[in-house]
């Protein structure tokens, strides 16, 4: 439902000298020196092998490529491009927040730690020329950042003042056509009614000012959202309460149609899923909460989504949400780990399918995706925070 908790286990079998790698994060301060040296050692030696022999599990549609780019970002989370090709990466865990220059034209980009020591810096987005960074209750501005690909550059605190809650607490952020910073605050807890009403909500920012309101309210959790390309509503994931079993509640996919609606949480979830300690609470006014649009499979966490505004797919996919579902930590056998897509037909209707697949085998999990994004050449990036990796997704035009 949510990611309360890093994956709890790193799967080795695709390759051993991974395993290695992944064991290290969980070894005590008194070894790692030696095993740095080894790891390191290691790691130069397996990493090429390790991404190659692992996106040959993953699977797309005919016509479609997939490859790992040639970098690693531990824990890589949301991305955003600058206006000059570099990707901008913010992780959770890690607390820094790397910048990649011609990520997607270099054989072999170069990895820059813009910051650290960040309280999980996961919410990425440039507007304007300007990175924003979310890290929990700060939202920090690094002015002309195309400027500025360096270490620890120059940068304004827009606000220190939001909520400073872990749980929950990590940001996704992205600019609306609106030009205002859409800036989420997910509920402190697995299930609860708080007095400060910005917890739960997606929160409205004026960067100029700093001063926010709450856009939308009764979100549990949403860690991944995007605008239509028609019509400009704004449509985001909402991850489910936690301890109702391993099909309840549904994941939401909702759509913000007026300021100030309220999406249920923590009282109804889905569309019918009264929670039952808040469901009959005085405050439960259930007929006036928006339903979402879209219904996933519980536990599969869908977080990161980007609608599908480029030319280089077919056709078909001219506005496909995609939807990066990181996958369950704490269900009986593992949903998710895919990124899904999601079309809607000449009549409204909604279909949803898997997009990419293949880092759930066997009910073990190599991977995790987290965030999708759209570049300007049409390929669809894809970060992964278990496996440190941005993935890219290419269509090559079959001739007849
Ligand atoms: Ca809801």
């Amino acid at each position: 439902m949510d990611t309360t908790l890093e994956s709890p286990q790193r799967l080795c079998d695709i390759c051993a000298m991974h395993c290695i790698l992944t064991n290290f994060v969980y070894k005590p301060s008194s070894i790692r020196f030696f095993s740095t040296l080894s790891i390191s050692l290691a790691w130069f030696l397996s990493s090429a092998t390790t991404y190659a022999a692992n996106v040959q599990t993953l699977e797309v549609p005919t016509g479609f490529n997939i490859e790992i780019l040639n970098f690693s970002v531990p824990n890589a989370r949301q991305m955003a491009l600058t206006s000059r090709g570099t990707l901008i990466i913010g992780t959770r865990r890690e607390g820094k927040v790397y910048a990649i220059p011609n990520a997607l034209t270099s054989a072999a980009p170069r990895v820059i730690t813009l910051m650290e020591g960040l309280n999980m810096p996961s919410g990425v987005a440039v507007y304007e020329g300007s990175l924003y960074i979310g890290a929990v209750n700060q939202i920090i501005r690094v002015p002309d950042i195309d400027d500025h690909l360096v270490a620890q550059p120059p940068s304004t605190v827009l606000t220190d003042r939001l909520p400073q809650a872990s749980h929950h607490g990590w940001k996704y952020l992205k600019f609306g056509p609106d030009g205002a910073l859409y800036v989420p605050v997910g509920a402190p807890c697995n299930i609860c009614l708080s007095d400060d009403a910005r917890f739960a909500s997606l929160l409205r920012m004026d960067t100029e000012t700093g001063a926010t309101q709450i856009w939308a309210e009764g979100i549990r959790n949403t860690v991944g959202f995007d605008w239509h390309p028609s019509d400009g509503q704004l449509w985001f994931s909402d991850n489910g309460r936690d301890m109702l079993g391993d099909d309840l509640p549904a994941e939401e996919i909702n759509v913000i149609s007026q300021p100030g609606e309220h999406f249920g949480y923590p009282f109804l979830h889905a569309t019918h899923t009264r929670d039952p300690e808040f469901g009959t609470h005085d405050r439960a006014n259930i007929s006036s909460f928006t339903s979402p649009v879209l219904e996933i499979q519980a536990h599969s966490a869908p977080l990161g989504m980007a609608f599908y505004e480029g030319t280089a797919f077919p056709e078909s996919y001219r506005h496909t949400l995609f939807i990066a579902e990181h996958g369950s930590w704490n269900r009986s056998t593992k949903v998710g780990y895919q990124v899904s897509k999601v079309r809607r037909d000449s009549r409204g209707q909604l279909s949803y399918e898997p997009f990419v697949t293949g880092w759930l085998i066997n009910d073990e999990a190599w991977g995790r995706p987290n965030d999708v994004m759209v570049v300007p050449d049409g390929s669809v990036l894809i970060s992964d925070d278990d496996q440190g990796v941005v993935y890219r997704v290419t269509y090559e035009q079959i001739s007849d």
